[in-house]
């Protein structure tokens, strides 16, 4: 009888972007991001882009995020107080091209990330790092209409490059692009630059964007691997389970087709070809063209992923009527399913949707699965005594890792690790708040910007370095 358990060297850690917690957004010389023109929200309330750069009066929460770039020290002090054996983070592309197109990169931003490697590694933490989480620079927008051109390639293998070499021997775990897939959405702005203008060809500018990004991350893999063959390199994916609303066939073939946009990445991705998946959803969408050029094929080919990686907080039901009622989601909205319950700001939450996603991901590709993200956004309490008792958050927490055991000790998914999203509070990719807190470290920051900053141990914060502590014991199912 085979016995599947976690890996030894699992990576237990937790999950962050440069943009929602350096701050520092003009300081060592950086560039201005797509994240830095996006106004606060509100409680389930999207936010504004101000696409031609920052507005007098208005609150950019990202401009300060919870000022990682100040604190680092103290908050990887925290992580290793928890245990952490990894820590997921991304670079800020225009910390290292503050324009995205010049041919040198900028020394000052290059010497942050030395810092901040170096200490996580003095604590033996594994950097897992991001090349691009919603952070391309807002100049190669202006100038180039971001990835609808294709000189971007070139721009993010310079960025790539300079990332392997200097970094060579700091950080093993890389990711290309957070969260492809979320180029599907009708303003691809944080993941892509794109805003669309109205008499666009919107399919047509689709269909170049996502080409131009698969090739540029072929290109990083294939970059990373000659840098040094140790590199570990993923992919990352927005992974919602889809459920058909009923068994009606109609709608199971709806629920395939939905995740088509999942695996029209995992497929490029993993497999190196547009998959007859692929281009069955692009001979849907009119105008849509892949603008392939000779070689291109070959780059996609050599420059296959290591790993997947993932995010995973809800699932959503998918129907092939327009009759299924809707609940927010991550990014996109989802079906409800009267079987789940929704989070405050109306994520359903499915822990068994974790187990299903894992094993359809590594069925399907039979490369190793990392997750990446998993968390819960709520909002905390601070007691008169200063402590935050988020039984709720461990809830979601233990839920989900339960589930995530018996993919791997019954289900013998290769798992390398788990992080979850947001290990200290920062800023909401969504919605902007603070209010929307999701970490084990508490920040006192509000949504307007006040607070001192200073970080918390919530309760959370000791039962998830208790779970790490164990490996993950007590949802063992032996
Ligand atoms: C993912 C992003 C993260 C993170 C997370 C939670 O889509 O990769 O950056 O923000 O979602 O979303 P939110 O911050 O909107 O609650």
């Amino acid at each position: 009888m085979t016995q599947f358990k976690l890996r030894d060297d699992f990576l237990w850690g937790g999950a962050t972007a440069a943009n929602q917690w350096e701050g520092g957004w003009q300081e060592g010389g950086k560039g201005v991001s797509v994240h830095d023109v996006l106004t606060a929200g509100a409680h389930k309330v999207e936010r504004r882009i101000t696409p031609d750069g920052p507005v007098e009066g208005e609150y950019y929460p990202n401009h300060e995020g919870i000022d990682f770039y100040h604190r680092y020290a103290e908050d990887i002090a925290l992580f290793a107080e928890m245990g952490f054996r990894c820590l997921r983070l991304s670079i800020s592309w225009p910390r290292i091209f503050p324009n995205g197109d010049e041919t040198e990169p900028n020394e000052e931003g290059l010497a942050f990330y030395d810092r901040v490697f170096d200490e996580l590694n003095a604590h033996g933490i594994e950097p897992v790092v991001t090349l691009s989480h919603y952070e391309t620079p807002l100049h190669l927008v202006h100038e180039y209409g971001s990835w609808r051109d294709r000189r971007l390639v070139d721009f993010f293998e310079r960025y790539a490059r300079v990332c392997f070499e200097r970094y060579r021997g700091k950080v093993r775990y890389w990711m290309t692009f957070n969260e492809i897939n979320t180029i599907w959405r009708p303003d691809p702005w944080r993941t892509a630059g794109l805003l669309y203008a109205e008499d666009e060809d919107r399919n047509a500018s689709l269909a170049r964007a996502i080409h131009h990004e698969l090739l540029a991350s072929a290109k990083a893999v294939i970059v990373g691997r000659e840098v040094d063959p140790e590199n570990k390199i993923g992919c990352m994916l927005l992974y919602p389970e889809m459920y058909p609303a009923t068994c009606r066939p109609e709608d199971v073939l709806a629920t395939r087709d939905a995740m088509r946009r999942v695996y029209f990445f995992g497929d490029v991705h993993v497999r190196g070809t547009y998959t007859n998946t692929c281009l069955s959803l692009l001979n849907e969408l009119p105008g849509a063209v892949l603008p392939i050029e000779p070689g291109d094929e070959e780059i996609l080919k050599a420059g296959v992923v290591d790993h997947i990686a993932f995010s995973y907080y809800f699932s959503s039901v998918e129907s092939s009527r327009d009759d299924v009622e809707k609940t927010e989601g991550n990014m996109f909205m989802a079906g409800r399913n009267p079987y789940l319950e929704v989070t405050e700001w109306g994520w359903q939450i499915d822990p068994v949707g974790l187990r299903i996603a894992m094993n359809e991901l590594y069925d399907r590709y039979q490369v190793p699965v990392f997750i990446v993200e998993n968390g819960l956004g709520a909002v905390d309490v601070v007691e008169p005594d200063g402590s935050v008792n988020d039984d709720y958050r461990i809830a979601y927490l233990d839920a989900h890792l339960a589930e995530m055991v018996k993919g791997v000790e019954i289900d013998g998914v290769d798992l390398m690790g788990y992080t979850w999203w947001g290990p200290i509070d920062l800023i909401s990719a969504g919605t902007g708040q603070m209010s929307k807190r999701y970490g084990f470290i508490y920040v006192d920051r509000d949504d307007e910007g006040n607070g001192t900053l200073e970080r918390s141990r919530k309760k959370s914060f000791h039962h998830y370095a208790e779970i790490i502590r164990t490996n993950g014991a007590t949802f063992s199912t032996r």
